[in-house]
């Protein structure tokens, strides 16, 4: 059973406490803004390493993604292209980036090798929708020399018909025509008629496999910038890891747990989470997507939480899997140290020049072996049928990242998720039905080995179970019963 005790929880009224004070002080606006946003330097180092891996006479081509209908005339929050981002420092939709190979010449003979179009600054959509940085901004934020309004691409002259290649991602097919004349779907509208490539003779030129080697091979190397984010993104995700093991109760909900993780990342200054966080209590903890995290009361069984904090757009993905009750049962045991054993397999064969289809094929015969072990396949072959999932990916801007990981390198950060689902009613005994187990660290490939980012959050048995008896200071915090919920049905 997990341990709930009386301690006083000073800590969070204090920091509401004091949030109130500093809410209530006039101060410069940027004063209390994060200080380690990703520099103008990184970005502009990254189109620099871009251009000198693009082929001659060829220009990158990138859009802002869409923005999304929530509801009505309310949006989705809006998420960065991760390359537009990555590229540009730029986070606002209806924007366009070009990157050219060779130094370019306008008309008024004005020399430049990148273009950037934005949202032109509008007051009156500003105090609805928050501040834009316009063409003077973006030159003076992000370091670019050649920033236009989005509305002045139209009429910007440039001879694609001159490049040998236009490299660029395959244009969303449901990009909203809004009433600006210069929104997304207006500045990929315009390319395609100034490109030829509304033409479908010319698509030859337009190269998306090339985009996606070129992009990818840059992303998958973290700099020393994206190290220093990614490292808090997972450290983040730890502790709120941690918090929830302290706090865990058969009596919480799906949807309280994961509340709990998405406070401490907020508490800790993670903007948001890099994908829906997976709260699987149970047999919900086999849908490997599972986000509904809907089921009001986890009870006894074991619980797995597969959350990622996004920090400044580097997302973590960190699952652990642990008994609610505080102590694994013998068939929770045998399963999780398989999958445990696996992953620590898998991590022996990691250094820079290791082959991913080792750590793979290493984790994969072991779970093989061990399901054999108890009974629960006859051949090795049906292994795939209770872990169906690969060993892992890149993480970092998205939490899929782009890029090749047939050969790992230095400065790579990958997962590594082992697991193993067994669903009711599958062809095994039925102890084991409902069992579900994934262990996933996240972890920066070294020249000799690897570093465990994700080492903050135990995954051990014995210190999993001590982690679980430890108090949280959520222990303590109660809220009123629901007025509303008193009332039974309609
Ligand atoms: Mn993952």
């Amino acid at each position: 059973m997990s341990i709930f005790r009386k301690k006083g929880n000073a800590c969070l009224f204090v920091f509401l406490f004091i949030s109130q004070v500093i809410a209530a002080q006039p101060s410069p606006p940027d004063e209390f803004l994060p200080k380690d946003y990703l520099p103008a330097s990184f970005h502009a180092g990254r189109r620099d390493a871009l251009r000198n891996s693009m082929p001659d006479s060829s220009v990158v081509v990138i859009f802002a993604y869409p923005t999304r209908t929530f509801s009505n005339d309310v949006e989705y929050i809006y998420h960065a292209n991760p390359d537009m981002y990555y590229f540009s420092g730029y986070k606002e939709p209806h924007s366009l980036l070009m990157v050219f190979k060779e130094m370019q010449t306008d008309s008024a003979g004005h020399n430049y090798n990148e273009l950037l179009f934005v949202q032109k600054k509008n007051a009156l959509a500003e105090q609805w929708t928050g501040k834009r940085l316009g063409v003077e901004g973006a030159k003076k934020k992000l370091g670019i020399e050649n920033v236009f309004n989005g509305v002045d691409f139209k009429k910007f002259n440039i001879d694609f018909s001159k490049f040998k290649k236009i490299i660029c991602d395959k244009p969303s097919v449901d990009i909203p025509n809004g009433f600006d004349n210069a929104d997304l779907y207006d500045l990929v509208e315009q390319f395609k008629q100034k490109s030829g490539m509304a033409e479908k003779k010319q698509t030859g030129r337009f190269d998306n496999r090339l985009y996606n080697e070129l992009t990818g091979k840059l992303r998958r190397i973290k700099t020393p910038e994206e190290l220093s984010l990614l490292r808090k993104a997972v450290e983040i995700s730890c502790l709120g890891q941690n918090e929830v093991m302290k706090a865990v109760h058969p009596n919480m909900s799906e949807l309280e747990i994961q509340g709990l993780h998405e406070f401490v990342h907020k508490k800790l200054g993670a903007e948001a989470v890099g994908y829906g966080s997976i709260i699987g209590s149970g047999e919900n903890g086999c849908v490997l997507h599972y986000m509904e995290n809907i089921k009001t009361k986890i009870g006894t069984s074991m619980i797995l939480m597969d959350v990622g904090a996004e920090y400044h757009g580097y997302t973590a993905d960190v699952t652990r899997t642990v008994p609610v009750d505080g102590k694994f049962s013998a068939e929770e045991r045998a399963i999780y140290q398989l999958v445990y054993d696996a992953q620590e397999a898998a991590f022996s064969t990691l250094k820079d020049g290791s082959k991913w289809s080792d750590a793979s094929n290493q984790a994969r015969e072991i779970i093989a072996n061990g399901l054999m072990q108890l009974g629960i396949i006859k051949e090795k072959s049906e292994v795939g049928k209770y872990f169906p999932h690969g060993l892992g990916h890149h993480i970092g801007l998205d939490v899929h990242d782009r890029g090749s990981m047939e050969t790992l390198r230095k400065d790579m950060v990958i997962t590594i998720e082992p697991g193993i689902y067994i669903q009711s009613n599958s062809d095994c005994d039925k102890k084991w039905w409902g069992i579900a187990v994934r262990i996933e660290d996240d972890l920066l490939i070294t020249e000799n080995g690897y570093e465990l980012l994700s080492r903050y959050a135990p995954r051990k048995i014995e210190e999993i179970e001590k982690m679980i008896a430890q108090k949280s200071a959520l222990d303590d915090f109660k809220l009123p019963p629901l007025e509303s919920g008193k009332k039974k049905g309609f």
